[in-house]
């Protein structure tokens, strides 16, 4: 009900009558009263006039599971259950346990802060309360357990087609999980999986998007080498704009992978990395090399061409060796 009496809100900019939303909702205006005074306690700025109605000043910029429904313009994710956190360990943790529980495809958890957000490998995931996109979204996808690693990659597309498309900036995605902007990252992914051997049960896929966090904000070790979309376009970003335009570019890409398979997919994502092409240090799990990030394979692993071979790689870091002048 919150949601519907938002988007009558948001759809008018005069008052709107109780008279009025009481017919198309079908409720009484007593309980349209009570809705406004729970949307008054959550921080939205409702001016309400005796004989004119109510108007939506302002909305709190925080990321309200109603906030977000009024807004979502995707068919499936985000339409069912959103849990959301004013702090919570970390999304992809709570993601897990959902999945586990038997929540439907396309079920999202947020928070507006992690304090144990986390990156690959254990390490952290600065995650201030407010300032960025700490989402994780549960997929259960018909695909083979090895191909579990292309949703990220995918994701990497998705997310950086919607960072593009909202905020203007020419960001681009680092093999694997990683979205940079000037060389600094602005986009962690984190995939997760359970499966037996032939059938993957679920998938989380964990979004961390650094969106209104000044350079000042950043821990000391992040702050030469991480970025966000206010540092870069020197502007606020709505975070819930940006969270819709992410989950229906999600949807979007997944839906693509489903029907068509990747190859479309890799090709942009072919088009959007920062990596091919550059001269590279890969550490993986067992050995360390250098050498030039040639392409992507089917399955997703990076090539890259040493002095003299060949090599994929599967996991693991690579940088992006500057180029030394001549
Ligand atoms: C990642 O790991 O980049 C995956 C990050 C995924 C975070 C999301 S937030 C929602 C969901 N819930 C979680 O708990 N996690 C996911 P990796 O490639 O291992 O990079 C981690 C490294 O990035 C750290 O060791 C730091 O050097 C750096 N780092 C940490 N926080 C950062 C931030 N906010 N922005 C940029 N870099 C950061």
């Amino acid at each position: 009900m919150r949601t519907k009496i938002l988007e009558l809100l948001r759809n008018r900019e005069d008052y709107l009558s109780g008279e009025d939303i009481s017919r198309q909702l079908d409720v009484s205006r007593t309980a349209i009263w009570k809705h406004m005074q729970a949307l008054k306690q959550d921080g939205y700025d409702i001016e309400s006039h005796s004989r004119l109605g109510y108007r939506l000043r302002h909305a709190p910029d925080l990321l309200l599971p109603d906030e977000i429904r009024s807004q979502l313009t995707t068919d499936k994710f985000g339409r069912g259950p959103i849990f959301y956190f004013p702090e919570v360990e970390s999304t992809n943790t709570e993601a897990k346990k959902k999945a586990v529980a038997g929540c439907p495809e396309g079920t999202i958890v947020l928070g507006e802060a992690q304090v144990g957000g986390r990156g690959r490998l254990s390490r952290g995931w600065f995650s201030p309360f407010g300032k960025g996109i700490w989402l994780s979204v549960v997929l259960r996808p018909p695909f083979q357990p090895q191909e579990a690693p292309k949703c990220t990659m995918m994701a990497a597309v998705a997310v950086n087609r919607a960072i593009r498309r909202i905020t203007g900036i020419d960001s681009g995605i680092k093999w694997p999980n990683d979205i940079l902007f000037q060389g600094k990252k602005l986009v962690g992914i984190l995939t997760e999986m359970s499966a037996e051997m032939d059938a993957i049960n679920h998938v989380v896929i964990g979004i961390g998007i650094n969106v209104n966090i000044m350079k000042q904000e950043f821990p000391e070790e992040l702050r030469e080498i991480a970025t966000s979309t206010a540092v870069a376009t020197g502007r606020e970003i709505s975070r819930l704009t940006l969270l819709t335009a992410v989950l229906q570019e999600l949807e979007d890409v997944y839906q693509q992978a489903i029907t068509q398979g990747f190859q479309e997919i890799f090709q942009e994502w072919r088009r959007q990395s920062i990596t091919l092409g550059q001269a590279v240090n890969v550490i993986g799990i067992h050995n360390k090399f250098a050498g030039i990030a040639v392409d992507i394979d089917d399955d997703g692993a990076l090539l890259v061409q040493t002095a003299d071979s060949l090599e994929r790689v599967i996991a693991g870091d690579v940088s992006i060796r500057p180029r030394v002048e001549e």
